[in-house]
């Protein structure tokens, strides 16, 4: 009775880059109210659920979300109002009843998601359990955190080509430990970059983002950072990389170089097998542990030639190329396209099927890492749903702007919470 909804209420607020992004309050009969809000990658990939926008330019330039608040308060809340929200997956099949569509075209993957979640927390509340509790109350992984130091691609205006340069802090032994050897790596990163004239502004995951000749340089800078900062490079910490290559195959094939790969910020262009070879020089030269995105969405057969070549060395993960998208994933699974998945909620669209394909990769022995978007807000939910999902590894940016250290926070809350129940994997995440 009391876990019933009274109300859903959307409003459109801002995300961490100033875009208008979907909040939505679900309300209960008893007077629990739960709130999420949705965040919006940049680089996304084209196979990602719909994220609606308005598209009207004199109105925060096109991508206002009030087409998606509308179809939340007019079409999916008179649909949900009076039904329980702790039957998560009825609810989420209710709403892709509604929308109808492969992509969530109609009513909008922001739109749909907001409620997903909101509800889902809402369930958490109604049941007197932590987020992570109600979700799975046998989950105390706590991750091993990606923290993005240094910002390029189409995260920063610099001149480096990999969208993200992260640390890994394999040596710790309990989340607290990591994220005090991440934070003062990232400091020492500060200092080393004054010391060698770079820039220290910030990106939009809230890593540096300086103009470096070229990105080994951006590795060179981290390793230093490692041993300033008093920590051992391969011992205590890895480095892992999101290349965001869809980006490079669409810019070649811009220029008319279809199968290849443009590095447009250093007017380097790449065939599969010299952009290969690059990446085993890196994975040769510095303690890397995972690449992501090292080749486009649709380069499927580039994929498997990867990951036969170094998928027992590194971790080899699918973000836009899987989409958290099941069945993208089973023909990545079929066709051992890699070895991990990203899992990012807003690209498939509902918590039912983000749960759905994780378990999916859990089973056919692929890592998942639950990630943040490059847009994000204060909603600190994929906290939770990293140590629900056993997930091992959570990637949410540097330990620097409140959008990503909201994430951190909340980890150590449960970590504490936890207590000794709590198991951290350092290196044993890679198996
Ligand atoms: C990525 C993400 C998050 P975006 O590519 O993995 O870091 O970026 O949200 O811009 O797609
Ligand atoms: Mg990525």
């Amino acid at each position: 009775m009391d876990n019933k909804i009274k109300s859903i209420f959307a409003r459109q607020v801002l995300d961490s880059r100033g875009t208008p992004t979907v909040e939505v309050d679900v309300t209960l009969v008893n007077g629990i109210m739960a709130r999420a809000s949705v965040p919006s990658g940049a680089s996304t990939g084209q196979f990602e659920a719909l994220e609606l926008r308005d598209g009207d330019p004199k109105y925060y330039f096109g991508k206002s979300v009030l087409k998606a608040v509308n179809n939340v308060n007019n079409i999916i809340a008179p649909a949900l109002l009076g039904k329980s929200v702790l039957e998560q997956r009825e609810r989420d099949m209710e709403m892709l009843a509604l929308d109808g569509t492969e992509t969530k075209s109609n009513l909008g993957a922001n739109a749909i998601l907001g409620v997903s979640l909101a509800i889902c927390k809402a369930g958490a509340m109604a049941s007197g359990l932590p987020l992570h509790k109600y979700l799975n109350p046998n989950g105390n992984i706590m991750p091993v955190p990606m923290m993005n130091v240094i910002n390029g691609g189409k995260h920063a205006d610099n001149n480096l080509n990999i969208q993200e340069f992260m640390i890994m802090p394999v040596g710790a032994n309990d989340w607290s430990k990591a994220l005090q050897m991440c934070a003062e790596v990232f400091h020492s990163l500060k200092s080393v970059l004054k010391k060698h004239g770079y820039s220290t502004s910030v990106g939009d995951e809230g890593g540096f983002a300086p103009n470096f000749s070229c990105d080994t340089d951006a590795l060179d800078n981290i390793i230093e950072a490692i041993n300033v900062a008093g920590y051992t490079p391969q011992k205590d910490f890895g480095i892992a990389l999101d290349v965001a290559a869809s980006e490079m195959y669409n810019a070649a094939m811009e220029k008319g170089e279809k199968g290849k790969y443009y590095f447009w910020k250093t007017n380097q262009m790449f065939t599969v097998d010299q952009l290969t070879q690059y990446y085993i020089n890196l994975v040769n030269k510095y303690p890397i542990l995972s690449i992501e995105d090292a080749f486009g969405e649709e380069d499927w057969q580039a994929w498997t030639q990867f990951t036969s070549k170094l998928g027992k060395k590194i971790q080899i993960v699918g973000d836009d190329l899987f989409v958290t998208n099941s069945k993208r994933l089973s023909k990545g699974i079929e066709q051992k396209s890699a070895n991990a998945i990203l899992i990012k909620l807003n690209q498939i669209g509902t918590v039912t099927e983000t749960l759905d394909t994780i378990a999916l990769a859990q089973k056919n022995g692929f890592n998942t890492i639950i990630s943040h978007r490059s847009g994000e807000t204060e909603d600190n939910y994929i906290a939770d749903f990293a140590v629900a999902t056993n997930s091992g590894q959570i990637k949410t940016g540097a330990p620097s702007r409140s959008d990503r250290v909201a994430k951190y926070n909340q980890l150590l809350r449960i970590e504490q919470e936890l207590g000794k129940s709590a198991k951290f994997l350092g290196k044993k995440v890679f198996g």
